[in-house]
């Protein structure tokens, strides 16, 4: 049997019609499943292909394959859960900003990574999956959310090099994510965008400032850069040859560009920034290729990636417990909110009668 779908409740075999399990039987979970779901028919797929062909968007009443669906669930939930976790490592430095301007920047940028948050499980929902659910599987630990916000922060220069980093690799993915084949994801892509811009340029500000001041701040920001670089490669997935979802979703334009090809924009990007504030980037293999015009970078160190996105990063329980915490200390709100929509109901059910 394959292995369940990373992030699904159900395995992959229950939510697929059987041949595609190898079995010409239909299984028990497949069953079930067929009672609930429509099976892709031929001509509606070859329609929705045609769709998908002409550039069409995607919209969450239209008629989709289910693996289309579950493969947008899959991805767009870990990236909502990105921006939930994400918020962890920057707030643990709101109490220690250097001052009231730079406070006030640090908790509008958490704040607005919620909101990120909340618009992608929106999104999520049109495709038919319980917002619940899916903070259950990632309290639980069933889901994935980005490798790199299992790093710890351990310095106020993390603070720029995340917003110029990781902020800056979220830029490059999602301006083309906000092209995706799905409308409601495109469209929460562009606002996003817009926001992560302004974080970007906060974080850079930062880096600025510390690289032109004291050598003790040079040195500080230097060191947070050496920490972070190789990480915030990783951000981008796996390299094309090992990722096993590209294909499918380049050719459902889910994905407008490969990891590989996202992770060798943003170096492009990046590389003159840091020349810009004279900081070094930990690669002594970078170097610039006048014919391809990219710079060229040096081996990423997979399996480091691998045990993060298996667990075993340097915060990934850290982050988990903190979440479990957070949705503990946040049920009376849940309650309220859930108690308030019922007496709503009740009294609209009353002046109805
Ligand atoms: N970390 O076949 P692949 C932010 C998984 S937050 C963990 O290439 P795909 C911010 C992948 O899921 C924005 N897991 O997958 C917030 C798959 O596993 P499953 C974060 C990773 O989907 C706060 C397996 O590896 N951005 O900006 O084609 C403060 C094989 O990979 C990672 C997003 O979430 C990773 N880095 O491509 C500051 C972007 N990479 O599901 C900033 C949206 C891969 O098969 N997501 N995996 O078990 C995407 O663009 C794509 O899903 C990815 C992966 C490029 C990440």
């Amino acid at each position: 049997m394959a292995k369940p779908l990373r992030g699904l409740a159900l395995p992959l075999d229950a939510l697929l019609p059987s041949p595609l399990t190898g079995s010409s039987e239909p299984t028990a979970m497949s069953q079930t499943a067929s009672r609930t779901m429509p099976l892709d028919d031929p001509a509606r797929s070859a329609a929705f292909e045609a769709r998908i062909a002409a550039g069409e968007s995607i919209e969450p009443k239209d008629w989709m394959p289910e693996r289309y669906r579950r493969q947008l669930v899959r991805m767009m939930s870990q990236h909502a859960h990105s921006e939930i976790v994400g918020m962890l490592p920057e707030a643990n430095w709101i109490t220690r900003a250097p001052s009231l301007r730079r406070k006030v920047a640090l908790i509008a940028k958490v704040q607005d990574e919620a909101g990120h948050g909340l618009y992608i499980y929106c999104g999520a929902e049109t495709l038919g999956v319980d917002r619940s659910e899916l903070v259950q599987q990632l309290l639980d630990g069933r889901a994935k959310y980005s490798s790199i916000f299992n790093y710890p922060t351990l310095s106020w220069a993390d603070m720029g090099i995340i917003g110029w980093f990781v902020d800056g690799a979220a830029i490059v993915n999602q301006t083309i994510l906000a092209k995706a084949s799905y409308g409601p994801y495109a469209r929460a892509m562009i606002r996003i965008c817009k926001e992560e811009n302004f974080h970007k340029r906060q974080g850079y500000e930062i880096v600025a400032t510390l690289a032109n001041g004291t050598p003790a701040q040079k040195a500080m920001v230097q060191e947070s850069v050496n920490r972070w670089w190789w990480p915030t490669l990783m951000m981008f997935g796996p390299s094309d040859a090992n990722s096993p979802n590209t294909a499918e979703l380049i050719r459902w334009k889910v994905k407008r560009k490969t990891n590989d090809e996202l992770r060798q924009r943003f170096i492009n990007l990046t590389v003159p920034q840091a020349i810009a504030v004279n900081l070094t980037l930990p690669d002594p293999d970078l170097e610039y290729n006048a014919e391809t015009e990219d710079w060229q970078f040096g081996a990423i160190d997979w399996d480091e990636f691998n045990e993060v996105i298996r667990g075993n990063g340097p915060c990934n329980r850290e982050r988990l417990e903190a979440r479990r915490a957070a949705h503990d200390d946040g049920a009376w709100v849940r309650e309220a909110a859930s108690a308030y929509a019922a007496k709503q109901r009740a009294k609209q059910a009353s002046a109805a009668a």
